[in-house]
């Protein structure tokens, strides 16, 4: 069989949203959240070659930008020889329509190009289900009563499903597939809820690595753990979760989880089909909060990361917060020494394994079932508790004396109760 190898022709694209001033810069599009939108495009595989914004105090109904906007962006277009228009925030199923009329273009908005990458980017069934579910509840209002859903089949970014499953045209039929799907999640999230019994059972302590998107959380499971779960410069390059573990100095044994990025303006739809990876990271004992400490725009990442956490019902879970990318942190950039909502703050680099150790303590400190060391005494008539001291603690150091054996070891507050007649400097 020969192999031909097609290339397909980069897309050309036009940015365009509209500047509200509201004073919500999550919200609003800023040139952040545009070089953003940039970035996205181009993980999606499209080069941006325009960008227009647009002052106004909000978006118009029926075209998103005023009419003589569009008329500048039609000719933009034009000239620049656009094949694709991505407009910053979410459009509405009649600005979608209206504007691909008028530009004779493909126009996509801001949540389908994310959808778009995590379609690419998703590997296991599970991230393959949640995508094409959060898809089509977004495609479903967008199909009523317009022209537009032949302009939606075919290639090209925001056109493609994660399986062979073309969008359907037919709504009912789309219904159907939505119900499909959520069976199916239902029956992955059964099979994730005995994996997390699993854990439970063997007394691990599970830590979520959550954050902003390319902050480095998989490059610091990876530099941890001996992971190798795939890092890249690119935007949500994970989409599943992957879990690995290590041991603490004092044995507690650690489970830690990679978890899917977040970024702002993240499509509702996709929060809702994640909700069971996600749970991930709203059942672990302790949060690691990894933010790109390199990156100015920090502490907007940081907001829109604790927002997401509070709605996922993780908002009251101890959090480590890890400022990434030391080795590349601008020396003109400040980080603050702690932050409200974070129980500890530590700089790290995941590339030069800067600052790991302190990290290391963090988790330590925070996550449940933290370990001391106290001198014991055992007299010598308890052959058996040293024993059991023996296999089941970790022993600093060990001494003998005429009338018993000392033993430092590390306990937990629950096995400190249960030695606590034996601590030496009881006497
Ligand atoms: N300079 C520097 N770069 C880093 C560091 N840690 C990670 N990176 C780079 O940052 C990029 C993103 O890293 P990832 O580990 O994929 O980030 P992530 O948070 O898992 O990203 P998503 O899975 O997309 O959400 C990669 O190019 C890494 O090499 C660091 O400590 N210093
Ligand atoms: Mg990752």
């Amino acid at each position: 069989m020969v192999l031909v190898e097609t290339k397909q022709e980069q897309e050309r694209a036009v940015l365009a949203g509209v500047h509200t001033g509201s004073g919500d810069p999550l919200k609003d599009t800023t040139e952040e959240s545009i070089a953003e939108l940039a970035r996205l495009a181009e993980t999606a595989g499209a080069e941006t070659v325009g960008v227009l914004i647009q002052n106004r105090p909000s978006p118009e109904n029926a075209t998103y930008l005023g009419e003589g906007k569009v008329e500048e962006l039609l000719a933009a277009c034009q000239s620049l020889e656009a094949t694709l228009v991505i407009f910053d925030s979410e459009l509405s199923p009649i600005q979608l329509k209206n504007l691909e009329k008028i530009l004779g273009l493909r126009v996509i908005d801001r949540s389908m190009l994310i959808l778009d990458i995590f379609a690419r980017h998703a590997h296991s069934s599970e991230g393959k289900i949640q995508v094409e579910l959060a898809q089509l509840r977004y495609m479903l209002p967008r199909l009523m009563g317009i022209g537009t859903q032949l302009s939606r089949l075919g290639a090209g970014i925001g056109t493609r499903g994660p399986g062979e499953t073309r969008l359907e045209t037919d709504r009912r039929h789309i219904r159907r597939r939505i119900h499909h799907l959520q069976e199916a999640l239902s029956e992955v999230r059964k099979h994730r809820e005995l994996l997390r019994a699993g854990r439970k059972s063997d007394k691990s302590i599970t830590v979520a690595l959550a954050g902003y998107t390319n902050a480095g959380k998989s490059t610091l499971l990876n530099i941890l753990t001996g992971a190798e779960v795939y890092a890249e410069d690119k935007l949500f390059a994970t989409l599943d979760p992957t879990v690995r573990g290590f041991s603490l100095e004092d044995g507690r044994q650690i489970l830690m989880i990679d978890t899917v990025g977040f970024i702002r303006k993240l499509p509702h739809h996709l929060i809702e089909a994640f909700k069971s990876t996600l749970e991930e990271i709203s059942l672990a004992d302790v949060i690691v909060h990894v933010a790109d400490g390199s990156n100015p725009e920090y502490l907007q990442h940081i907001q829109v990361v604790s927002g997401i956490l509070a709605e996922l019902g993780a908002g009251d879970k101890p959090v480590v917060l890890a400022f990434n990318k030391a080795d590349a942190k601008p020396e003109d950039l400040e980080l603050p020494a702690s932050l409200p909502g974070a129980t500890r703050t530590v700089s790290i680099s995941a590339h030069t394994g800067y600052g790991l150790p302190d990290l290391i303590d963090a988790i330590a400190d925070v996550a449940p079932g933290k370990k001391q060391a106290f001198t014991l005494k055992i007299p010598f008539t308890q052959g058996a508790l040293l024993s059991e001291l023996h296999e089941n603690h970790p022993i600093l150091n060990e001494d003998y004396e005429p009338d018993g054996t000392l033993v430092e070891v590390l306990l937990d507050a629950k096995e400190y109760n249960r030695f606590k007649p034996y601590l030496k400097d009881k006497e």
